[in-house]
């Protein structure tokens, strides 16, 4: 089958969980800046707020961390002018074809997926339907729009793949060539940026500990304290990527550095390698603090007039609507519903 036909389309999302992080920005929202500045690609940003809710969410945290985060999407160089900026629930096509891909999706596959076995843990009995289904959602969000590449962090490689496999059944199943078969974009030095207090876990909103990760709205002294605090070994820097093989905390830090620096682990070490974290944290301080402060200062006046992201984001799924409506009417169309849907 051919897939020459799909334009090339970005889409990617991020849940309104909590504050967005280090992690957030740096393994995705940087990146999502960048093709969205190429030009190469139309491109679609979403909060992925019913995502959110398999989990449960206070409804007053819920609308305010949507808005934040709409809020962080622009104080960061989304320009909702260029991409498409919306919150998943105000584009229903999402959630209808969300069900349709549950039907397609197998169980099997669900099961498999590590997310699901790490937020349900020994809890699986107790854990939402929205948490196991959580990666046929997601393919939906993605194939509504025909995106044919989505960048993420490395933690979304597997439902990637998921929503690859979900399209190929769809078009296998109904013999038609429908759904692009989308591209993960994993690239970069902080694909995976790690716990600052453990460097074999990953930095998320919902850690317990805050002092795990850097928000996006902490202010300089509190971002200079957690990276003066985080936990590293006694050696010095390597002075070559190879010395970081088994130092998870140290190659974290210098991976951070890089990607904020927009430079190469090894342009890294050339610069730092010998130098002992006495050192280097103060200089990686100094980088995040330059980086980040514009950043949460225009978030903080941003959320000074909910009522303006509320226009952005009404007007991004008007935008959004024109393209995921057509899109589910054909679905429906080559699923057999009697009477397709109109936008
Ligand atoms: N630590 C990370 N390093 C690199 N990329 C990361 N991403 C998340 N954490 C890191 C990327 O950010 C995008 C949005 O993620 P999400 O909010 O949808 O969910 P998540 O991956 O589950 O992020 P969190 O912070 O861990 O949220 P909670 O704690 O609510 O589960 C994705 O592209 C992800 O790869």
């Amino acid at each position: 089958m051919s897939q020459t036909r799909f334009a090339p389309r970005v889409f990617s999302g991020i849940q309104p969980s909590g504050g967005l992080t280090l992690g957030n920005y740096l393994g995705a929202l940087k990146r999502f800046v960048d093709m969205q500045d190429t030009g190469d690609f139309e491109t679609i940003y979403c909060m992925v707020d019913l995502h959110a809710i398999t989990v449960w969410q206070d409804p007053e945290k819920l609308r305010h961390n949507t808005r934040e985060l709409a809020a962080g999407f622009i104080a960061s160089g989304i320009d909702p002018e260029k991409s498409v900026l919306i919150n998943q629930s105000q584009v229903p096509e999402h959630a209808q074809l969300g069900w349709v891909f549950n039907c397609v999706a197998r169980m099997g596959w669900m099961g498999r997926m590590t997310q699901w076995k790490d937020k349900a843990g020994k809890n699986a009995e107790k854990a939402s339907l929205g948490l196991f289904a959580y990666p046929s959602l997601m393919a939906a969000d993605i194939l509504v729009y025909h995106a044919t590449h989505v960048p993420v962090g490395e933690d979304q490689k597997q439902h990637l793949e998921l929503t690859r496999d979900i399209a190929t059944k769809f078009n296998h199943d109904y013999g038609v060539d429908f759904f692009p078969i989308t591209e993960p974009v994993i690239e970069g030095a902080a694909t995976r940026v790690m716990s600052l207090r453990d460097g074999s876990k990953k930095m998320s909103k919902s850690d317990p500990s805050d002092a795990s990760r850097i928000n996006m709205t902490d202010d300089a002294d509190t971002i200079a304290k957690k990276i003066r605090k985080a936990k590293t070994d006694p050696e010095a820097l390597p002075s070559e990527a190879d010395g970081l093989k088994d130092r998870p905390e140290a190659r974290n830090l210098v991976n951070i550095y890089a990607a904020m620096a927009n430079m190469s682990v090894d342009q890294v070490l050339a610069e730092h390698g010998g130098a002992q974290f006495g050192t280097f944290k103060p200089a990686l301080a100094d980088l995040a603090v330059a980086h980040l402060a514009p950043i949460s200062t225009e978030m903080a006046r941003l959320m000074d007039d909910t009522a303006e992201i509320d226009r952005i984001l009404a007007r991004g799924a008007e935008r959004a609507r024109a393209i995921t409506a057509p899109i589910l009417k054909q679905t429906y169309e080559i699923i057999g519903m009697v009477a397709p849907v109109e936008a």
